[in-house]
């Protein structure tokens, strides 16, 4: 019997490659759950890397150390009932990282340069110019400065934004002008054209997303702006709030790729903007591969008597 054995509770796409862990980890016993588990499986469960697990699942698994989220985000393992306390590792990793900059750099460049805009006059044969901003004219305020933050700042630094960036404790970043907390939100807003919020879903960040903050955005020059991209959590955004700015210009346009509601439903207003650019909740998908070299890396660690890395601060909720 192999000891230390490490349950799987992913997404299909993830849970399909086992295999990886087990060649990883060849000394430890892989379970993939399948919502059913004998009563010694339990016992020898020591590590659980789930995405959102069922009420109850992890309380029932009495030697359980270390939890492992297969995301960034931990919303999903904490809106789990009878969560145990034990140590919750979430997923930092290059791989996601990259992905989540492209998703970001992608979006802001559509707005800039309109891409919808002229889409829709490819297909009404229109030759039409409109006057565009250059990136050195437009400040893009990051809300969520941690690791996804950071790293599309510097991406975007090259391309001549002028950058802004918002979290909850200081930072000092080069070529970015940087607030916190709340007294600074609208000073922060107030000089931002395009709004990028990569902020974890938390009691303080629900809703946060809503007409009131929309109103205190920047009025962008030459019609570009202002614009909210979005890919941290759709309950930090007011959908409704976000259509009725559509409507009336408060927004010029959006990019969202997380939603109050996932799948988005058949009949919310937002599919019908031609300026939403909406994305299903994939602009940085934890990779398979990535994902598991990266659990059986931190359980190795782990054994060996090292610390865990980037385990989460419950108390912040993030
Ligand atoms: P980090 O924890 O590294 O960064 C979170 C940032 O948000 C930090 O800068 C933090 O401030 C800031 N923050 C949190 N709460 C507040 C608050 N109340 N007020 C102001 N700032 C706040 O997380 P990541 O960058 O790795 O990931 C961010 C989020 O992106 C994830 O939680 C997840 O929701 C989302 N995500 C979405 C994906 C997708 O495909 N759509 C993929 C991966 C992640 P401070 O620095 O002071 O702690
Ligand atoms: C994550 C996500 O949190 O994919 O990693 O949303």
């Amino acid at each position: 019997m192999k000891a230390n054995a490490v349950l799987l509770d992913l997404k299909s796409e993830q849970q399909q490659k086992f295999d990886l862990f087990s060649k990883a980890l060849p000394d430890h016993e892989i379970i993939e759950y399948d919502c059913k588990l004998s009563d010694e499986q339990r016992e020898r469960i020591r590590y659980a890397a789930v995405w959102a697990p069922e009420a109850g699942l992890l309380a029932s698994l009495p030697n359980l150390e270390v939890i492992f989220s297969s995301g960034a985000g931990v919303d999903h393992v904490f809106a789990a009932p009878q969560l145990p306390d034990r140590p919750l590792v979430r997923f930092v990793d290059p791989d996601l990282t990259g992905r989540m900059v492209e998703w970001v750099v992608l979006q802001v460049l559509m707005h800039l340069r309109q891409q919808r805009q002229y889409d829709a006059n490819q297909r009404e044969g229109r030759w039409e110019e409109t006057q565009q901003p250059a990136a050195y004219q437009v400040t893009v305020g990051i809300m969520g400065f941690g690791e996804l933050g950071q790293a599309a700042a510097r991406a975007l630094a090259p391309l001549g934004f002028q950058l802004s960036a918002w979290s909850r404790s200081p930072k000092t970043v080069d070529s970015v002008k940087t607030f916190h907390g709340d007294d600074q939100l609208d000073d922060f807003l107030a000089g931002t054209d395009f709004l990028v919020s990569l902020l974890p879903h938390t009691k303080e960040t629900h809703g946060v997303l809503s007409s009131a903050l929309f109103a205190k955005l920047k009025r962008g020059q030459f019609g570009v702006g202002p614009v909210l991209i979005n890919a941290g959590r759709g309950k930090s955004q007011v959908e409704a709030d976000i259509v009725k700015a559509l409507h009336d210009g408060t927004l010029a346009g959006v990019s969202l790729d997380v939603f109050e509601t996932e799948p988005l439903p058949a009949d919310s207003p937002l599919w019908t903007f031609e300026n939403a650019i909406l994305t299903p909740h994939n602009a940085a998908v934890s990779d398979a591969n990535a994902l598991a070299n990266y659990v059986t890396d931190q359980i190795k660690r782990y054994e060996k008597g090292e610390p865990l890395e980037n385990v989460v601060d419950r108390k912040r909720g993030y």
